[in-house]
């Protein structure tokens, strides 16, 4: 006699926070291409640099006496994995564009140890990008990304450049670290861009 449950019968409801093929965690996996890099916050610098090489550069001082938001947002990772409600501290991406000369439609995010990764400039701005300094309450661990790391939570993780050193603004779109390997220059996780041609 076949026993079925019925709780298990036919498909799952899915959970609507969840983007397509992603699964909840409640831990906070570490993901990172290489060593940690070791920054301290007292020489930390971030620089946004034009398309026409211009350089504006702020320190950790000048940081942490911005205008700051705390955020609750949904990470959602390329490998699956996605963590819901996650609370940050940072300072909208648009506050260090304010004053900024371009024509540029796209961005990389540098990182110190030598990570990339691109983004359309409009995703990071509005309430959509923040440079993030504070997670849960602490400063960001080194292996979350502190002292600093840039936080894109509507875009796959890989986008929230972790150790951000940087922004440079491009006219054209060009592929950062794991686009070049094959990842998708976008990466919305609700379209599930995850490889090119996605
Ligand atoms: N500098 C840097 N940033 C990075 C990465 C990296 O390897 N180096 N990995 C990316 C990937 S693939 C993900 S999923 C998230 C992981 O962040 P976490 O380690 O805080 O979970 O950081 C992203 N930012
Ligand atoms: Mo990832």
């Amino acid at each position: 006699m076949a026993i079925v449950s019925p709780g298990f019968h036919g498909r799952r409801r899915a959970d609507p926070d969840l983007p397509p093929g992603q699964y909840l965690t409640t831990d906070f996996p570490v993901l990172s291409a290489g060593p940690t890099p070791r920054v301290p916050a007292d020489r930390w610098q971030f620089t946004v640099t034009t398309e026409t090489g211009a350089a504006t550069t702020w320190t950790w001082a000048d940081l942490t006496a911005m205008p700051a938001r705390d955020v609750t947002v949904d990470i959602h990772c390329v490998t699956k994995w996605s963590k819901l409600g996650t609370t940050w501290r940072g300072v909208p991406v648009s506050a260090f564009l304010e004053d900024v000369d371009t024509a540029a439609d796209y961005a990389m995010a540098h990182s110190y140890g030598g990570y990339t990764t691109n983004l359309p400039l409009d995703d990071l701005l509005d309430d959509q990008a923040w440079v993030a300094y504070r997670y849960d309450g602490d400063d960001i661990t080194p292996e979350h990304g502190g002292p600093v790391r840039l936080l894109v939570p509507h875009l796959y993780f890989w986008k929230s450049a972790k150790w951000l050193r940087g922004l440079t603004l491009m006219l054209e779109d060009s592929p950062g670290f794991w686009e070049t390997a094959g990842y998708h220059d976008y990466g919305d996780p609700w379209r599930e861009q995850r490889y090119q041609g996605d």
